[in-house]
């Protein structure tokens, strides 16, 4: 069974990540780790904590000579910040000294060093301190923090390294921010220009006013929220199952993509579009075998599959997965720490405040969201294409696939598929025709 566990306060000295069932022989550097770690930290809208850090994922066991061993990989991730957290966020228990000085600092107006108490609307802050009996929000905020998916990120990485080597990949993109949405006629951008852009967006109108309407927010001590769109590709037909609701590839989709800090809503392909139209206008037509226009095989040469003439389910059917490109969307509320607090109460009095409390924080985070986006997607995608495929090593993984793969597209001319998919545009597809 594959599965993986994250660790660490955002403050603390280090976030870790173990994971396990991942097969061994799968090439693995920290420098793929880290490319993808610098990839979240990146984005318009980030707040200062962002050029405080230099993600980088220490692989601490589990490879050997830059491959997976089959035993449990631990990452390490420190935090850069830790420097001027080490009193606030020590482990070992304070000296009556310690304690003393930080009730001092905190009287003087030192911010960090006081416990939190005015909690925030929209943030873990209130029921996470009841729930788990705190008179400190510190306590809570530490560790509800979106801080913890640089190390989701990094455990999405080794899924990706795995996943490659079988021709699956993932990548997304800021399909909307504050209402403003990408059009895909004009999203003329190539992957490696998105990548570079501030919003990671792909179309350069959109994104020109999607950055203003950050600024605007900016300027007001508010925050904005958006859309980032996670299409996978190569994922072969037949992972998850319709015959139980938990082993459902849409459902455990879903689940991670909500699982995001922020997100509210996961929709796949036309999503919440589909309840506006005719069935005719939504479901896919079966085109037949045919050659995808646009995989490559691992020699380069094209490969075959069934083919639909849309994409409208987002890759899904049935909780299936169907052959097509897997399109999964995440809805990002805007960031719930705003430079001009909303009115609350206090945790330990119960009575209203004037203003919730306010610490250093982001106006928005849906360029990074696509990212842990993608990085759910792909520990998913791991979990499902090792249930059904098996295999202690890459290579057995591998020939399991390439066998199914000879059983489900035979190598016999199916049906013409005429004119066959419509290649999906790469970014702005929006899961429709
Ligand atoms: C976060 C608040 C900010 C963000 C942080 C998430 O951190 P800080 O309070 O240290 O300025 O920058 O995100 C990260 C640190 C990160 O790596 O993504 C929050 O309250 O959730």
């Amino acid at each position: 069974m594959f599965r993986f566990l994250t660790a660490g306060e955002s403050h603390g000295q280090a976030l870790g990540v173990t994971l396990e069932g991942m097969p061994a022989g799968v090439p693995l550097t920290a420098e793929a780790i880290a490319a993808d770690l610098a990839r979240r930290q990146r984005g318009y809208g980030r707040g200062a904590r962002m050029t405080l850090e230099q993600d980088r994922a220490e692989i601490l066991a589990g490879v050997r000579h830059g491959r997976t061993l089959g035993s449990p990989i631990l990452l390490l991730i420190r935090n850069r910040d830790w420097d001027n957290w080490t009193r606030v966020m020590a482990i070992e228990p304070l000296t009556d000294e310690a304690a003393a000085e930080l009730t001092a600092l905190a009287e003087a107006g030192n911010k960090r060093t006081a416990p939190v108490t005015r909690v925030r609307p929209g943030h873990a802050d209130l029921a996470g301190a009841l729930k788990y009996g705190f008179d400190d929000v510190r306590d809570v905020l530490e560790r509800a923090s979106a801080r913890e998916t640089a190390a989701r990120v990094a455990a999405g990485a080794v899924c990706r390294a795995f996943l490659r080597e079988l021709g699956i990949e993932a990548w997304s993109f800021t399909a909307e921010v504050g209402g403003v949405t990408v059009d895909p006629e004009r999203a003329t951008r190539t992957r490696e220009e998105t990548e570079a852009s501030p919003l990671r967006c792909p179309d350069p109108e959109a994104e020109a006013r999607m950055v203003t309407w950050i600024d605007e927010a900016r300027q007001a001590g508010d925050t904005v929220g958006g859309v980032f769109e996670v299409v996978a590709t190569g994922v072969p037909v037949g992972l998850g199952s319709y015959v139980h609701w938990d082993r459902r590839l849409d459902g455990a989709l879903a689940g991670a993509v909500c699982s995001i800090q922020s997100v509210k809503g996961v929709e796949f392909g036309l999503g919440f579009e589909q309840t506006r139209r005719f069935g005719s206008q939504v479901h896919d037509v079966i085109a037949g075998l045919g050659e995808d226009p646009t995989l490559r095989g691992p020699d380069g040469s094209p490969v075959r599959r069934w083919l639909h003439r849309t994409n409208r389910a987002g890759g899904l059917t049935g909780g299936v997965s169907n052959g097509e490109p897997i399109v999964v969307r995440g809805a990002v509320k805007p960031i719930s720490t705003l430079a001009r607090p909303l009115p609350s109460a206090d945790l330990r009095s119960g009575q209203p405040v004037e203003t919730a409390h306010y610490e250093r924080s982001d106006i928005s985070v849906v360029p990074a969201a696509g990212v842990i986006g993608e990085a759910m997607v792909l520990l998913v995608l791991t979990r499902f294409v090792l249930e059904k495929f098996g295999g202690d090593s890459l290579r057995e993984t591998a020939d399991n696939l390439a066998r199914y793969g000879e059983r489900t597209i035979p190598a016999a001319a199916g049906p013409s598929p005429g004119a066959g998919s419509e290649p999906e545009a790469e970014a702005g597809s929006g899961g429709d025709d």
